[in-house]
Parts: structure tokens; sequence; C-alpha cells
């Protein structure tokens, strides 16, 4: 349930866009508003999303976040969320990625799904994903909490767009049905060293689970998923902490690989 004022959403919506665009850590919504619901969250999110689009900017697609184990014991919360994707937040393959713009950003490895059939709530089941996808391929999302220290909880992560700041795909775009994604290994480099592996099944069991979860999330918000949208899956190990001069190649069995670079 909604419990904050319009005018109180619009207010912490307004802080957490200045530090989304400006690159400042604020402290947790919650040590304001202890008694914020997530559907203050969503209503949070819901309306950085409007002012983006606003702004111009494109959604062109969705990100489920903590949705393994790997994901919710770093962060410390047990419940999946989802947050919004912009064209502004992609960079190319092989690119060299500023921190200048980013509080301190951490990547992780992704299976993300690309659509071609209409998906709604409030029952998607992982199957009806499947159905709808029209291929995947691998993803790495570099996430940027804009709260004090990347510690949160699950309203105020949620405010935040699921700590949502760039992404990169690529590699090699495959159809579902030729791979089993359970059991799609991922390793995770970082100068050269393997520093994360896992493999896809930490998501929800199976990464369209994630999917379906996300769905039927944008059904309690009068959302539906249309054809088309990209939508990334959530981190399969612990995110990583990056620097300037980072080096970042994430292997993804039969997906391919994906590497970039870190600059200040
Ligand atoms: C929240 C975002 C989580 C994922 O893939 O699990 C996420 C965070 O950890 O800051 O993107
Ligand atoms: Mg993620």
């Amino acid at each position: 349930m909604v419990t904050l004022s319009r005018e109180d959403i619009v207010r912490l919506c307004e802080r957490v866009e200045g530090a989304q665009t400006r690159a400042y850590a604020i402290p947790k919504l919650t040590d304001e508003y202890p008694n914020m619901t997530m559907a203050d969250g969503y209503a949070i999110q819901t309306e950085l999303r409007r002012r983006f689009i606003e702004q111009g900017h494109a959604l062109i697609g969705w990100k489920a976040g903590l949705t393994s184990r790997a994901k919710m014991k770093q962060m410390g919360v047990d419940v999946p969320s989802i947050g919004f994707l912009t064209d502004r937040m992609a960079r190319p393959e092989n690119s060299s990625i500023s921190v200048s713009d980013l509080v301190h950003p951490r990547v992780e490895c992704e299976v993300a799904f690309v659509t071609k059939a209409d998906l709604s709530g409030p029952d998607c089941t992982a199957e009806q994903v499947l159905a709808a996808t029209d291929y995947v391929l691998p993803a790495i999302e570099i996430i940027d909490s804009r709260f004090s220290g990347f510690k949160f909880d699950l309203e105020s992560v949620v405010a935040d767009n699921g700590s949502s700041a760039r992404f990169v795909s690529g590699g090699r775009a495959r159809y579902p049905d030729e791979l089993d994604l359970r059991t799609l290994g991922v390793v995770l480099e970082k100068n050269g060293e393997i520093v994360e592996m896992g493999a896809a099944a930490e998501v929800l069991g199976h990464p369209a689970e994630a999917v379906a979860m996300l769905v039927n999330i944008l059904h309690d918000l009068g959302e539906t998923l249309p054809a088309g949208s990209f939508v990334m899956s959530g981190g399969i190990t612990a995110a990583v902490a990056v620097q300037p001069g980072d080096h970042i190649n994430a292997r993804f069995q039969e997906l391919g690989s994906i590497s970039i670079r870190f600059e200040q």
C-alpha cells in the first residue's frame, strides 16, 4: 500500500534523481521514512521513470534484481525487485565506461531476454516467458547504488530504480530452446583473474522465472511488458566493485563473452 503523500513521493524522487544524475551518495530513504513500504518505493521509481521519459529518455526494457542467492546474501535482502532500463544507460561492448558520473559502481553477469510477444501478469509463468522470447543474450550490468556505503533496504533500493546505472549486452544471441538456461555457466574475470563464477540456475532456479516474476510485479504497477522489450534477469553471482583502469570480461557458456574497461 502507498502510504506517502504525493508531495513526499515527488520530493524523494527529486532526491534520488539528483543523486543519480550528479553521482553523489545520499542516506537511504528509510532513515527519514522508516515506515515506507515497497509500494512507496515503486511509486517513487514510477515517478522517476515518468520524469526521465518526459526528458526524452526512451524506455527500452526492465531488469529483475536480487534474484539470486548470491545477490540476496551480498545485499542482505530476501525479495526480488524490478527496475526500468532506458537508452541512456546502454553502453557498447568493448567500450571504456567512465566512472566519473557514477558513485561506487559494481558489475554483474546476467542473462538478457528480448521478447517477440507481449507478456502480462498477474499469473505469468516461465513457460510463457520462453514462448514469448525472441532470443537471449549475455549482459553485464553496472549497478551503482546511490545510497551511502552501497547499503540499503528493499524500499530504498526500489526507489533508486534497483541501483540501475549502465548495461552492456552483446556476445552471441541464441534461441532459448537451443540451450539449457539452468546449467549455463558464467565466469567473471577482472584484470585477467577469475573473481566470480556460477550457473544461471542461481537465478530463481531458471532465469525465465525471474522474467515471469518481473511481469507479475509490472502487473501490480498497472503495466505490461510489450513485445521487443530487453529484460535482464538478475546477477547470477555477487557483484564486483570496479575502478578506473579495471578490465572486465564476462565469459558465458554458449553465449560468447563481453568485455568492457573502466576509466576516470
Ligand atoms: C540492487 C540491484 C540488484 C541484480 O542483478 O541482482 C541487481 C543492488 O544490488 O544494488 O541488479
Ligand atoms: Mg542486476
